[in-house]
């Protein structure tokens, strides 16, 4: 294909992709290689890697383990790419992706450097009219967002930022060429995921950091090693078997849950398993009871045991009072897991602000300046997360049937059906979708998922002569109160500082986002719909 694209004539298509990253580039695959359709893919970076392309922090590694953190699509792919590492890093990943990129021929159909900012769709001609950042434009029947959970980067509004001397960073959009900071006195902010995995990485190389927490969290070791040769091949034979596991299971990790609840065991018995499981490290910790996430008793046996570990590991009571001060059941905010994430607290050049102590005034052009005083800086790191799921959503300009904007019928929080579609949105499916279970899952599992649905769909659709597929508004409905019944059959929405809730955004409406219903059970309810004639949509 060649790029005809300019201000006076859309380039035309069958389906445009937004997004290079994983589901971009499997969705562009399966349409157009399965399918035999003409698909585009349009990608902000000057590379693929999605998240990956810009998330390039200090210490930026998976916590899925590399072996469940790949497509599952292709045998011959899955048999001739091999991890290095328990945990893949950055790098790695990028490098996967690379290879995945240019093993099925991907990159001549993904216009790099080319960030979508409008897609109108346009009733009479049944097509998306999509424009970029640079005006180019272009004309699709299906549009596919592809756009990440986690690619809007969230910098907090702290007065004075600009007035900052020093240089400032977020973790989402780090600079390619690294950060040298060596000498330096550095002031991390955020204590999430990416905080706590880039904090020991910083602190190793700075001359002093400071980290500012506002809200503690637990952590697990991740306690990531070469893979050896026989785990190696362990992985090459046991594909299916790995596979069938990721996708029984609600979180699409190659681990199984446990039956056991947290009170069918004694006390004793109960901390030599979690002390087991503090061993292995990981996001299988959570995999100790079943009853984890649905049981506050059950759930405080394990808080108590990670508030513990932290009060062991931490020299000095002070801090390690603060950063066991924590306000949320365990799991209920995504568990990070780490590398020597508390122990760096026990480094002479590491010191923590508690900011519910001490919350942040301003940010002066000398630092960071709280209630209790000044903390001088030469370099400032938000790790301060992402406008999740909504945000690379709402950031273009996307209208559906009689102009209606997405910002608008989103106005009160998502609304969508099957996480897949919003009515109103003819042809318009969103991958990884809020309302789906995204980011309470294994992301490539649910990745895959979505993208073979879609692709199922637009092959139905084809074959039965069908040009449009709509959510219906009842069905959208439905949906939303499945998405909120499922969440509050959980403690998630206990945590009410999470991003899950949008609370991390001031002013973002308060609603949990992502189906907590499972990942094997949300297949199911997709299959059938499909099974059914796509019930809930209306095909015309
Ligand atoms: O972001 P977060 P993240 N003043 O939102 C704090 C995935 N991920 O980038 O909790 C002061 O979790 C905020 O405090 P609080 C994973 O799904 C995956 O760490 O809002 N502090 C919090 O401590 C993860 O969950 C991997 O009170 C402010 C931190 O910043 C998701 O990405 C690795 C503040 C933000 O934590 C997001 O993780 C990393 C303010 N104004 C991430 N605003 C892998 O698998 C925010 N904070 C590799």
């Amino acid at each position: 294909m060649t790029t005809t694209s300019s201000p006076d004539r859309a380039e035309s298509c069958d389906a445009l992709i937004i997004g290079a990253g994983f589901s971009g580039m499997y969705q562009l695959h399966a349409l157009r290689d399965r399918l035999g359709l003409k698909a585009l893919v349009l990608e902000a970076g000057e590379g693929v890697g999605g998240t990956w392309y810009w998330n390039r922090y200090p210490g930026a590694r998976c916590d899925s383990e590399s072996h469940s953190y790949c497509y599952g699509f292709s045998k011959e792919l899955l048999e001739e790419w091999e991890w290095s590492e328990r945990y893949p890093g950055q790098p790695e990943i990028m490098r996967y992706l690379n290879h995945v990129a240019d093993r099925f021929g991907l990159k001549r159909d993904i216009r790099f450097n080319t960030r979508v900012t409008a897609a109108h769709y346009d009733a009479s001609a049944n097509r998306w009219q999509v424009t970029t950042e640079a005006g180019q434009r272009y004309s699709a029947q299906y549009l596919i967002t592809a756009v990440g959970c986690l690619s809007t980067a969230n910098v907090p509004k702290i007065p004075g930022l600009e007035e900052f001397a020093g240089d400032w960073y977020h973790t989402g959009q780090w600079p390619h060429e690294g950060v040298d900071f060596s000498g330096k006195r550095v002031g991390q902010i955020g204590t999430g995921s990416t905080g706590i995995q880039a904090a020991p990485v910083i602190a190793a190389a700075a001359g002093h950091l400071t980290v500012f927490q506002r809200t503690a969290n637990y952590s697990v070791p991740a306690r990531n090693v070469p893979l050896t040769d026989e785990f190696k091949q362990y992985v090459k034979r046991s594909h299916p078997e790995i596979r069938q596991v990721m996708h029984g299971t609600p979180n699409g990790h190659p681990f199984v849950i446990a039956e056991r609840k947290a009170f069918d065991v004694t006390a004793e018995e109960r901390q030599a398993l979690y002390e087991a499981a503090w061993e292995k490290g990981g996001l299988q910790f959570r995999a100790t009871f079943q009853d984890l996430l649905a049981d506050k008793a059950a759930n405080d046996t394990a808080a108590e045991f990670l508030r513990n570990k932290i009060r062991q590991i931490v020299r000095d009571p002070k801090t390690a009072a603060i950063l066991s001060d924590i306000d949320h059941p365990y799991a209920a905010k995504r568990p990070p897991i780490d590398t020597d994430y508390f122990e760096t607290y026990n480094r002479d050049n590491v010191a923590l602000v508690d900011l519910r102590a001490e919350p942040i005034e301003r940010i002066t052009p000398g630092g960071i300046r709280t209630t209790k005083g000044e903390y001088p800086l030469d370099i400032i790191v938000f790790a301060t997360g992402f406008d999740a799921m909504t945000g690379p959503l709402l950031r273009i300009d996307i209208r559906g049937r009689d102009g209606q904007r997405l910002a608008d019928a989103w106005e009160a929080g998502p609304r969508n059906y099957l996480g897949l579609q919003v009515a109103g949105f003819p042809n318009l499916f969103t991958i990884t979708g809020p309302g789906s279970p995204s980011v309470l899952c294994n992301m490539p599992v649910c990745i895959e998922q979505h993208v073979e649905w879609i692709t199922d769909c637009i092959a139905h659709m084809r074959d039965q002569g069908m040009a449009r597929i709509e959510a219906k508004p009842e069905a959208m409905e439905g949906w939303v109160q499945e998405v909120n019944r499922a969440a509050d059959a959980t403690l998630l929405p206990q945590a009410k500082h999470s991003w899950y809730l949008g609370a991390n955004v001031p002013g973002k409406p308060r609603v949990f986002m992502p189906y907590a219903g499972g990942m094997a059970h949300y297949r199911k309810i997709c299959d059938a719909v499909a099974a059914k004639g796509y019930e809930g949509f209306v095909l015309s």
